[in-house]
């Protein structure tokens, strides 16, 4: 008997359009990788012939953006007049990625532009006042923001009245009035007529460089040729989008195999310096290494109020520089992961939940603030193993844990979302994590995690009298609250967990095909990579695979078991990570399941297929068998 650690969630069923199917059999696309495809959402004849094309015909005309005219008029009429511009990014990656293209861009035409990089605690999400003062004092005539500024009204009103114009660049969600911005270019908005709504906030920068860069000259049919200029900029635009875990279909997966190029073979000195401090070879960089070394490294800064460092090494071109930067901020990014490993580890001991260690690996951190319409921190973050596939951390959690778990603490605000985030995985039940705001005021600032078990969103909304602030959705929220009434807001919140919530169950593994164990071969390893690039937003698949006999399952140096698993004609090397249960309870001849990803091994010369084992079933168990059992 083995006992799997997760229920695995099989794939439901995807309906695809005819056409598309005959697509992919006229391009000698297998039903079983048809299926893959499906489930990343390639569903129409348009998106599988998109995902099959070069990059360079992926991309759209970026005058179809909403508002591109004006936007390119006013940006004209900025250097006629040689006005000065301010561009206010996020202090996120993507945030940060998006304003260094637009400084680089406005630059290279010849304006006088600067950044500004606001500060979470001091300008907060969204263009800020302070930031619109520094730019009048400096008489600054216009403000670009890049990933922002959809959702500041009353901020842009503000700096209309002294004079300053706002053209807001931003890929979140816009009320059906846009803001009173001289443009708002944004592929969100009801009216736009662009044809890829998924872009993140540096993807828009980059269709934004694009379209100033192009010159007025070559618009239109020439329009679609990338300039040299803005193909150097798509290393910043594929940061931007992996961080944002933005879907890898159409024009973002067009921006990841352009991105990739221009990072492996021609990176800026900022972006070199940095994947070498995180001991990544750059000539294989994937969208994993950015999505779990670059962009938490980018984010890291934003958290500890270092984001103005971390747009100073995108912007250089001194690779001295850079390497000093790049420096500071692997500093602030270990500051980060040493303050959150800290306070997790004190969370856990009080609770009494045991984790394996090493089992916290380095986080990519989603912004779904913005989204969600609050000005609060609902940072949702997914370890590595969740984005890749979500395969949350084997734990041991008492019997005697409440249903929801309210935790108060002194940590910086800037890491209370990491900590709820990662609790609320491993125990699958609310987690809610509070810290000072400002002693003197008294005021508190909690994150909020659902585990999947509460819709977070309405219990808030049931204790708003009790909050100065909330907001967020069903998975992720947050609110400040008078310290005084922290212990009602406790009592609550625990009364409507109660009635409300959902009894957690074990995690669950989401698999993307079933096929029997015969069916998994070099062949079909070498056909998923088509599906490449993986990684963030296109995650490598994961198979539950039916029908193995086990051969031999050992202990592996650091904790993992090592497997051979027997199928009716061969067998199968497999290894499974971090999961030393396996060898102790599997013996020879058992009869499994198992739920992998698959990879390719080059060893000597020669190419083999091996499976990453995530978990292990007996036969039948989860998955209904689709094979004649080996012998
Ligand atoms: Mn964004």
């Amino acid at each position: 008997m083995v006992q799997p650690l997760y229920q695995w969630r099989l794939p439901a069923p995807v309906s695809v359009e005819r056409a598309c199917v005959d697509l992919a059999r006229e391009r000698g696309i297998s039903r079983r990788l048809m299926a893959l495809l499906a489930r990343r959402g390639v569903t129409s004849a348009s998106e599988l012939a998109s995902f099959l094309a070069p990059p360079d015909d992926e991309l759209h005309d970026p005058a179809l953006l909403p508002d591109a005219a004006v936007a390119l008029r006013r940006v004209e009429e900025a250097r006629a007049r040689g006005e000065r511009v301010l561009v206010y990014g996020d202090f996120d990656a993507d945030g940060l990625c998006g304003l260094s293209i637009l400084v680089l861009t406005l630059r290279s035409i010849g304006l006088d532009a600067e950044p500004y990089v606001p500060e979470r605690l001091g300008d907060g999400h969204g263009l800020s006042l302070r930031a619109i003062d520094r730019a009048a004092a400096e008489g600054r005539t216009l403000i670009v923001t890049a990933d922002c500024g959809t959702s500041s009204e009353p901020e842009i009103a503000r700096a209309l009245e002294l004079g300053i114009d706002v053209l807001v660049t931003d890929h979140h969600h816009a009320p059906a009035i846009p803001p009173s911005a001289v443009a708002v270019v944004n592929p969100q908005r009801t009216d736009s007529e662009y044809p890829e709504h998924r872009l993140t906030g540096a993807g828009v920068a980059w269709k934004v460089a694009h379209l100033l860069l192009r010159g007025a000259s070559d618009a239109g049919i020439a329009g679609h040729k990338l300039p040299a200029a803005v193909r150097a900029m798509t290393d910043l635009a594929l940061i931007g989008s992996v961080a944002d875990v933005a879907p890898m279909l159409g024009e973002n997966r067009a921006i990841a195999r352009l991105g990739l190029e221009v990072l492996r073979h021609d990176p800026r000195p900022g972006l070199a310096a940095m994947v070498g401090r995180a001991n990544l070879t750059r000539e294989r960089l994937d969208l994993e290494d950015i999505g779990f070394a670059v962009a938490p490294r980018l984010n890291a800064a934003g958290r500890v109020g270092e984001a103005g460092r971390a747009a100073r090494l995108l912007l250089t071109d001194d690779a001295e520089e850079a390497e000093a930067l790049a420096g500071e901020i692997d500093g602030a990014n270990r500051e980060r992961r040493e303050m959150t490993r800290t306070a997790l580890a004190e969370v856990r001991r009080s609770l009494c939940v045991q984790v394996p260690a090493e089992a916290d690996p380095d986080v990519l951190e989603v912004d779904v603030e913005a989204e969600a319409g609050a000005d609060v921190d609902s940072t949702v973050s997914v370890a590595a193993t969740d984005v890749t596939a979500p395969v949350p951390t084997p734990v041991l959690v008492p019997e005697t844990l409440p249903a929801a778990i309210l935790i108060r603490g002194e940590w910086p605000v800037g890491i209370v979302g990491l900590i709820a985030g990662r609790l609320a995985d491993d125990l699958s039940r609310p987690v809610i994590v509070a810290t000072t705001l400002d002693a003197a005021a008294g005021s508190l600032r909690a994150s909020c995690r659902s585990g999947g078990a509460l819709n977070l969103a309405e219990a808030l909304v049931a204790c708003s009298d009790l909050l100065i602030r909330h907001g967020g959705h069903e998975a992720a929220a947050g609110f400040d609250i008078r310290a005084e009434d922290w212990p009602a807001f406790t009592s609550r919140f625990l009364e409507i967990t109660a009635a409300r919530a959902t009894p957690p169950a074990k995690p669950e593994l989401a698999v993307d095909i079933v096929l029997e164990a015969d069916s998994v071969d070099f062949a079909f390893a070498r056909e998923m990579e088509l599906m490449e690039p993986t990684g963030p937003g296109n995650p490598r698949p994961t198979l539950a695979i039916s029908g193995f006999r086990v051969v031999r399952a050992r202990t592996a140096n650091g904790g993992h078991t090592q497997l051979v698993l027997r199928r009716t004609r061969d067998v199968l090397d497999a290894i499974a990570f971090r999961r030393p249960d396996l060898a102790q309870n599997l013996k020879e001849g058992d009869l499994v399941d198992v739920v992998a990803r698959a990879s390719v091994r080059a060893f000597g010369g020669l190419e083999t297929m091996q499976l990453e084992v995530l978990d292990v079933a007996d036969a039948g168990a989860q998955i209904r068998s689709l094979a004649v059992r080996p012998r």
